[in-house]
């Protein structure tokens, strides 16, 4: 991997901050640096192209359509779904998940029965269900963790009874990294009969995804996450199932035929993506994913499983460090403590040099919760990120503590 040259496509890694330190861009779990193929994709649809799809007889609506439409198969590819039928654009995994819990919940689900989430979901995947809670009566089952980080899977199977409905857990932690054993998850939900909704937020970015070899019944992801832009994400969801589910929203596209006295419903995927879409997101994230494939998911893994490793060894010399999480097979992101200094204090310091991180409960308060902390200090990693910023990173953390 030619590190030099994939960080000149990302233009913002070299600004300096507050006028004398390089930036350090550490906060790629937050949202990842855009490069240059993707925003100038944008531009020139934008400027060349830009009328809205499925809509108009012209020339510039049927290129438009034709664009939007290669990005869905684009998106197919890059997650090996069966069908461009299985591919629904949202806003991001946060609709996605909403999406289905809506749905699922409204079509499939009575007072009395069960979801299945974990301890250490994202409030995306936990309060989606608590409204359907709130509407229907269901409850939400919660598998436990380790004290180092990782789902009991004992507990988990545990859990099943006969009103469990569906299973809703993250791939890969945003806190702890954990990267969660979903091929077992799915096969045991499977065995009871229970579909799966994976949250793949933390984890597209970072490895392959197969869905079909996963069988996931349903999965999220972020396009802002992977290098495209904000405000797209996608809904896979097995054919079957997305047959089987009311539409989310009701407007433009997602119709057959409308009267007042019966509107009938237009076939996959387009009977979940009312309202005019965002087309030319939809080109950003096909250009991303196109990046992310050109350099090779698997060499991306590589090299940020080596930075992580790197990171874990240096991060633990600093004296009082601590790091949340298996300290093992951890994925690209790194929540910790050093010793009694407030994370928040820890965040604003570092960003003072150059260094951004995240500080908080990261959208994942009942973790805090079962960690019992209030939050931690964040580093997360990408494609682009290098050993020597992991060195800044080190340097800074040391040189904080040193104040304290
Ligand atoms: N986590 C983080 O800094 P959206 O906001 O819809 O793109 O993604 C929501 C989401 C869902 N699940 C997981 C596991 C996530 O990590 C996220 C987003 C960001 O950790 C922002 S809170």
């Amino acid at each position: 991997m030619n590190l030099s040259s994939i960080r000149e496509d990302f233009p913002i890694l070299q600004r300096t901050i507050y006028k004398k330190y390089p930036l350090v861009y550490l906060d790629n779990g937050a949202t990842t640096q855009k490069p240059r193929q993707v925003v100038e994709a944008m531009s020139e649809e934008y400027y060349n192209v830009n009328a809205n799809v499925h809509r108009g007889v012209h020339f510039l609506s049927q290129q438009a359509t034709e664009m939007h439409e290669q990005s869905r198969e684009t998106v197919r590819r890059f997650i090996n779904a069966r069908s461009t039928n299985e591919i629904i654009f949202t806003r991001g995994t946060t609709e996605s998940i909403n999406l289905v819990a809506s749905c699922f919940g409204d079509a499939m689900m009575q007072e009395g029965d069960e979801v299945i989430v974990s301890e250490m979901e994202h409030h995306s995947n936990i309060v989606s269900w608590q409204l359907v809670a709130a509407r229907k009566g269901i409850r939400l089952r919660v598998i436990p963790i380790t004290d180092d980080g990782r789902l009991c899977m004992d507990a988990y199977e545990q859990l099943f009874t006969e009103h469990t409905k569906l299973v809703s857990v993250a791939h890969v932690s945003n806190v702890l990294g954990t990267i969660n054993p979903v091929g077992d998850i799915i096969r045991i939900a499977h065995d009871h009969g229970v579909p799966v909704l994976i949250d793949g937020a933390q984890s597209t970015p970072h490895m392959a995804i197969d869905v079909q070899q996963l069988d996931c019944d349903f999965f999220a992801f972020s396009g802002h996450k992977i290098y495209g832009p904000t405000g797209i994400g996608v809904l896979y969801g097995k054919e079957e199932w997305l047959d089987r589910l009311p539409p989310y929203m009701g407007g433009g596209e997602m119709i057959q035929s409308v009267s007042f006295e019966h509107t009938t419903y237009n076939e996959l995927p387009f009977k979940f993506e009312a309202g005019t879409p965002d087309y030319v997101a939809t080109t950003g994230l096909a250009r991303a994913l196109d990046y992310v494939s050109a350099i090779g998911m698997d060499r991306i893994e590589a090299h940020e499983r080596d930075l992580t490793r790197y990171a874990m060894e240096r991060m633990m010399e600093i004296e009082g460090m601590h790091i949340f999480g298996p300290m093992d097979d951890h994925d690209a992101v790194i929540s910790f403590q050093v010793g009694n200094i407030h994370h928040l204090d820890l965040g604003t310091l570092l960003d003072r040099l150059g260094i951004a991180i995240r500080t908080g409960h990261h959208c994942a308060e009942p973790l805090m919760h079962r960690l019992g902390i209030q939050g931690t200090a964040r580093a997360s990693f990408a494609l682009y990120n290098t050993r020597e910023e992991i060195d800044a990173l080190v340097s800074a953390i040391e040189r904080v503590r040193r104040m304290f």
